[in-house]
């Protein structure tokens, strides 16, 4: 595959993923962007609504560091989390690891944070 091509469908796949959260915003229930497999994703939105978030590796030190897949800052902003790892994660309101630490287990889904009066207020987060 030569060079143009390729990043011609790295392009295209890009679009995809773009498409593909602007209809969760319009449709979550129907849409939701799609966690992957042995990954960690937050979503802007409760029932994994809105733009979505896959995490990096095992932790990220500071979620402003990072961006939903439309751009927006993911600081502050999680209203529902998919853990679809074997491993529990552990997610921080403060920077490296501090504030409020909330549990979620391994192959679980927190679909309305705000139930736990954590709505929009992630900063940090790492697997165990
Ligand atoms: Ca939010």
């Amino acid at each position: 595959m030569d060079m143009h091509l390729r990043r011609t469908l790295q392009t295209a796949l890009l679009g995809g993923v773009l498409v593909a959260a602007g209809i969760a915003t319009e449709a979550p229930a129907q849409a939701a962007a799609v966690c992957p497999s042995n990954a960690v994703c937050f979503y802007q939105n409760s029932n994994l609504g809105g733009s979505m978030f896959k995490m990096p590796g095992s932790a990220v030190q500071r979620f402003s560091a990072y961006r939903y897949y439309n751009g927006a800052n993911a600081n502050d902003s999680a209203s529902s989390v998919r853990n679809n790892t074997s491993r529990a994660l552990t997610v921080f309101t403060n920077d490296n690891y501090k504030g409020v630490a909330f549990s979620i287990p391994a192959h679980s889904t927190i679909y309305d944070l705000g139930y736990w009066s954590l709505n929009d207020c992630f900063s940090s987060a790492k697997l165990g």
